[in-house]
């Protein structure tokens, strides 16, 4: 889907060697940036010296020096000496599309988590362009340029190995922090649900419907970068609904990883919902589908898995966007809804609440004694209790998960009761 330009306040000029720019124009326009045209050089891969070629650069310093922009945002990954030879050479900013999901990241990072693992993955990313930028330093190309020697910029990168450290052990207490929390809630009885996909696909919309949490909802790329919780409504069953980060397609593995705990919460989760923007076009739609297999498999299990088709409002060729998307990815379900219309929301809503129904029912008596109180108030977090009626001794009618029969029969037994 198009998506608008928040900010036409910074001019820049895409460079690409392919015609398939709308995703980089996407990220450009959510970073805040203004694409004011586009120089497309066809070639297989990219220069190794100059990205472009020799020729082509000539080209753009002279198309810069009569159109001139703020920055070059490059579709595709500038090595450190590409990106220092192009901007040294063209003497303006060069934004690969690395730089530029970073830059719209720490625009949109806001909890202390965010802030850490963006800051983390910038200086994973910095760390080579800086150390190209000091190698022609010293050797003699920029005299000036972080004019100290050798004591100095060991010294730098040392502060940048002890700050990286830093935030690695602060992310590492924080995702103990998760764990626990986890644990907590699977103690308590809760039941997570995970809402996964492309970014811009509608998650937190989704979020919004399904649970009264009203997270921000915006046309542009990685509004979410923290994940926020809200309980499905319309159950009495406790079930933790979670937004998470989207995804992206050609991102490198240290940017990925700085949002592990973030993705956690989808791998964790006992049900996963991945949405997909079905407003794209089909052949989109399998290109952001092979991203989101690459991180959901192995860890996410095809059982624990329904498809949600959302924007269908908006979308053409539904059957067929069905039909392919079933075969490309194994899955438990595929429902068609629109987060904005609310059409398909409550058949999502019944499909999330069959997977935690309780299908085994159980009738028997507990004499009272000790120990009889905790296992009832157990049985109202992890089973549907239908009734509970108290006389010589107390009487229980439930619905249980299959997995907690066995453990709910010893229970019983061992508290001296029986089957009613
Ligand atoms: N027409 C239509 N628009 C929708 C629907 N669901 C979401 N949108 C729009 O799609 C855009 C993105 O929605 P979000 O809910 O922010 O998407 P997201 O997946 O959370 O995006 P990120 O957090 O940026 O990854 C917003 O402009 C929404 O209003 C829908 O069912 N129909
Ligand atoms: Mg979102």
């Amino acid at each position: 889907m198009k998506k608008e330009n928040f900010s036409k306040d910074l001019p820049v000029a895409i460079v690409t060697l392919s015609e398939d720019i709308s995703e980089l124009e996407d990220l450009a326009g959510s970073a805040g940036y203004g694409v004011r045209f586009e120089i497309i050089q066809r070639r297989n891969r990219p220069n190794a010296k100059t990205f472009v070629g020799k020729g082509k650069l000539e080209e753009i310093k002279d198309i810069l020096s009569s159109r001139p922009v703020s920055a070059l945002i490059f579709n595709g990954e500038l090595k450190p000496s590409q990106h220092y030879l192009l901007e040294s050479q063209l003497g303006v900013e060069c934004i690969d599309r690395i730089r530029l999901v970073l830059n719209i990241f720490s625009d949109r990072a806001s909890s202390r988590e965010s802030q850490l693992q963006v800051l983390r993955a910038k200086l994973i990313y910095e760390i080579p362009l800086l150390r190209e930028w000091i190698h022609n330093a010293k050797s003699g190309e920029h005299p000036g340029f972080l004019g100290g020697g050798a004591y100095e910029t060991d010294a730098y990168y040392e502060l940048i190995r002890r700050q990286l450290s830093r935030i690695d052990a602060e992310l590492q207490r924080l995702e103990i922090n998760h764990r626990l929390r986890r644990q907590q809630r699977r103690k308590r009885g809760f039941s997570t649900v995970a809402i996964a996909g492309y970014t811009n696909a509608g998650k937190s919309s989704l979020l919004n419907v399904l649970t009264s949490e009203k997270v921000l909802v915006e046309d542009r790329l990685f509004s979410t970068l923290a994940t926020t919780t809200g309980r499905l409504e319309g159950e009495n069953k406790p079930i933790l609904v979670t937004d998470t980060i989207g995804f992206l397609g050609d991102l490198p593995h240290f940017l990925v990883e700085s949002f592990k705990s973030t993705i956690d919460e989808v791998y964790f989760a006992d049900l996963v919902l991945l949405v997909i923007d079905a407003s794209d076009p089909i052949d989109e739609i399998a290109r952001k589908i092979a991203t989101s297999r690459e991180i959901l498999f192995p860890e996410v299990d095809a059982s624990a898995l329904i498809i949600v088709l959302n924007k269908r409002d908006l979308a053409a060729d539904l059957q067929a966007k069905a039909t392919m998307v079933m075969e490309a990815i194994p899955a438990r379900e595929v429902i068609a809804v629109s987060a904005r219309t609310g059409e398909g929301i409550e058949a999502l809503h019944d499909a999330i609440a069959l997977t935690f129904q309780y299908p085994v029912e159980m009738r028997f008596l507990l004499p009272h004694g000790e120990g009889v109180e905790p296992f009832l108030s157990w049985l109202h977090t992890h089973a549907e209790v239908v009734q509970a009626k108290y006389g010589d001794a107390v009487e229980v009618h439930l619905f249980c998960q299959e997995k907690d029969h066995s453990n709910i029969v010893n229970q019983v037994v061992a508290l001296g009761g029986q089957a009613a």
